[in-house]
């Protein structure tokens, strides 16, 4: 059955639409594909009206000429989310065929204090409640099968592009979500590498949710793990999972950071703060400090870190004061990691990763090099390791003393 659903543009079918074939092109990211069109974006709850339409539009029958997904071969797995800076469980070297792991992620709305200090507060629109959203790992060749449900207490619609995925913009037209809402999407990850997802669900909501934390990275392995330009196998002891954040929070005359009722009530302060390009805040996990102090990140003497580096908007460049980059994939797993890296970076709408073996205890701070921000805005980390000091690495031969000419 052909259904109207964004009238003035042009006939479609429900499964159309569901398959994101409208939704490729620019129209789309303007504000003005179909979704868009039929459920316009807004910060409030979506009215009674445009909800009905939503469910007049699922009722459709479907109509593809699609075949379905074959699934044969495939084991259904379960992976548990947690929260950064950790990571799921999971095989550096994929054992068995391909899998379908089933994951679940609910759009959280929650009220995040981003500076202690000044009180800078953020309605952040979230995954799993977390900025960034978590960390998710699978290998080349499986199934990535989300069921995301936005809460009815939500104020906003939510969705979801994947990076490492193909088609209907990243699963971004086959996802958006109401308030009650729930979905499910399945793709198969065919790039080997980190890659971020976001939410994207229209025009200028598309930069307002990113900016307010809702973006994360999933890492995608060969199946045989990591290698070195040699294909030598490459191991990690840990991954430490850093999303860093740039937020643009309205202050009012006074320079004092403005306070909201609920999500989506700074919409309009926001997007003018957005519009001068200039973070007010550029932090790693959500907030100032999320990664330093008793937050720290910890290691060990001869323990190797994969430091997984998310950046939904802002380019980065990523440094461990005191370490290196021993490998770094800015690109796919597939070509050959940069070596001995001093700072690395970290495209705007990208995830990299950098391996690292710790040779001396004490503390490293791994921070944004633009040291603006990463000393003024929030962008540092720090890694707290243990362990034997080497003096042959280094050694204070002469602790700072007067001296006289
Ligand atoms: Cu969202």
């Amino acid at each position: 059955m052909t259904k109207f659903i964004n009238p003035g543009l042009m006939p479609t079918s429900r499964r159309n639409v569901l398959r994101g074939s409208l939704l490729a092109g620019a129209a789309a990211m303007s504000g003005a594909g179909a979704f868009a069109a039929r459920r316009a974006p807004q910060p409030l709850k979506a009215d009674a009206v445009s909800r009905s339409l939503h469910k007049a539009a699922a009722d459709q029958p479907a109509e593809s000429t699609a075949k379905p997904a074959d699934l044969s071969g495939y084991t259904r797995v379960k992976q548990d989310l947690v929260a950064p800076p950790f990571a799921p469980e999971h095989e550096q070297v994929a054992t068995g065929g391909p899998k379908i792991i089933e994951i679940t992620m609910v759009t959280e709305e929650r009220l995040m204090v981003v500076d202690e200090d000044t009180g800078a507060s953020v309605w952040a629109l979230t995954y799993n409640g977390s900025v960034p959203g978590p960390l998710i790992i699978c290998h080349e060749g499986d199934m990535i099968e989300l069921t995301m449900r936005n809460p009815e207490s939500s104020m906003m619609e939510h969705n979801i592009d994947f990076h490492a995925s193909t088609g209907a913009l990243g699963g971004g037209g086959l996802t958006h979500v109401y308030p009650g809402e729930e979905c499910v999407l399945r793709w198969k990850a065919t790039k080997p590498g980190c890659f971020t997802y976001h939410c994207a669900p229209g025009g200028a909501m598309i930069p307002y949710h990113v900016a307010h934390g809702m973006n994360g990275a999933i890492m995608v392995l060969p199946r045989d793990g990591l290698k070195d330009a040699q294909g030598n196998p490459l191991r990690y002891d840990s991954i430490a999972y850093i999303g860093e954040q740039d937020y643009y929070l309205p202050m009012d005359e006074n320079g004092d950071y403005k306070t909201y009722a609920a999500a989506g009530d700074d919409y309009a302060d926001s997007l003018e703060a957005m519009r001068t390009l200039t973070p007010t805040h550029q932090v790693f996990n959500g907030a100032v400090g999320a990664l330093t102090g008793e937050n720290a990140l910890k290691a060990k003497v001869g323990e190797t870190v994969l430091m997984v580096h998310n950046s939904c908007n802002v380019d980065s460049r990523p440094h461990l004061i005191g370490g290196h980059g021993n490998y770094v994939w800015e690109s796919s797993f597939t070509d050959q990691p940069l070596t001995g890296m001093e700072t690395w970076f970290v495209r705007g709408g990208s995830a990299a990763a950098a391996m690292y073996t710790f040779e001396q205890p004490g503390v490293y701070a791994y921070v944004n090099h633009n040291l603006i921000i990463g000393a003024m805005l929030g962008g540092t980390a720090h890694f707290v390791v243990e362990g034997e000091w080497d003096n042959t690495l280094m050694e204070q031969v002469v602790a700072p003393r007067p001296f006289t000419t």
